[in-house]
């Protein structure tokens, strides 16, 4: 199945046939760039995260119709050749390995993107695609448009569809929440309490991994602010606005904390943000115990 959009169809395409490529290079990059090595979010870049974002940028940077690209590894917007506020462009915005932490302990890992028709740093209501490919026993894409969400399997650099029109199931199944329970605050730690008595656990500290499972099983996945960082760790340009989107597009609920994700008006590139997403009335119940 193929999207309209040509330039978005280019932009998946670009992915999907990186992606085969991107997990075949993870073997031997699994170190540090060098020592000290951070992201402009401070976090410890490591050699495949800098491999793949060079790869991807590369690659989406050559299509006409993107004019912008950035990246969670880059401090700054690359310029394509192009304004999305002025001309018929995109501007895609990609976390070229989510959960680059994991490959330590070889654990689930992810590639996130998001196609914004306008400037970066945008409002999630700008996205026309979003989606993650997961790095599982075997290589998935999901890929929200404005048409349909859609769940395929990489096989040889192409993707087969595997389900259409994906929506979360009704009765949740499971929770993840990140952080450590002693730097949650007290109102999400109280409904933590409630969740971990009706769902079951699954946090595999991916959170493509750990949101692949709300979106098969159904349930809520919360990264929440913090008492010593109130401004949750991931990042809404590259993180929260194209999972926001997935889950919404299947159905669910994102969240700050107070309102859905895709309406957060960004104030820069690198902004991080709680994120929250999953079955509606279990994110309802969240906004209504952080009131
Ligand atoms: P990264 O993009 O630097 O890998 O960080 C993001 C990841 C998310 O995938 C995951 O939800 C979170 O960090 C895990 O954090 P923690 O190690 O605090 O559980």
């Amino acid at each position: 199945m193929t999207v309209s959009d040509p330039v978005v169809e280019e932009v998946v395409a670009t992915i999907s046939r990186s992606a085969t490529e991107i997990r075949q290079g993870l073997i031997g990059r699994r170190g540090a760039v060098e020592e000290d090595a951070a992201n402009p979010s401070g976090d410890t870049q490591l050699e495949a995260d800098v491999w793949a974002d060079e790869l991807l940028e590369d690659r989406l940077s050559s299509i006409g119709g993107v004019g912008q690209y950035a990246s969670e590894e880059q401090p700054a917007v690359v310029d394509c050749g192009g304004d999305p506020e002025t001309e018929d462009v995109y501007a895609v915005a990609v976390d070229p390995l989510d959960g680059s932490s994991n490959l330590e302990s070889n654990n689930a890992m992810g590639t996130i993107f998001g196609v914004y028709d306008a400037a970066l740093p945008a409002r999630g209501e700008t996205l026309v695609a979003a989606g993650y490919v997961l790095y599982g026993p075997i290589t998935t894409m999901v890929l929200a448009t404005e048409e349909t969400v859609s769940e395929y399997e990489m096989t040889g650099g192409e993707r087969r569809l595997l389900r259409r029109d994906v929506t979360l199931p009704d009765d949740p199944v499971v929770y993840g929440f990140g952080g450590r329970v002693p730097d949650w605050p007290d109102d999400f730690e109280s409904y933590a309490r409630e969740i971990e008595r009706e769902l079951k656990l699954r946090y595999g500290g991916a959170m493509i991994g750990d949101v692949n499972q709300v979106l098969t099983y159904g349930g809520v996945f919360s990264y929440p602010g913090l008492e010593s960082r109130p401004e949750g760790k991931l990042r809404l340009q590259f993180e929260g606005n194209p999972i926001g989107y997935v889950v919404e597009r299947a159905g669910g609920r994102s969240s700050d904390g107070e309102r859905s994700l895709l309406t957060v008006d960004p104030e820069e590139l690198h902004q991080r943000t709680p994120v929250h997403v999953g079955n509606e009335g279990l994110i309802e119940r969240l906004e209504d115990a952080l009131e």
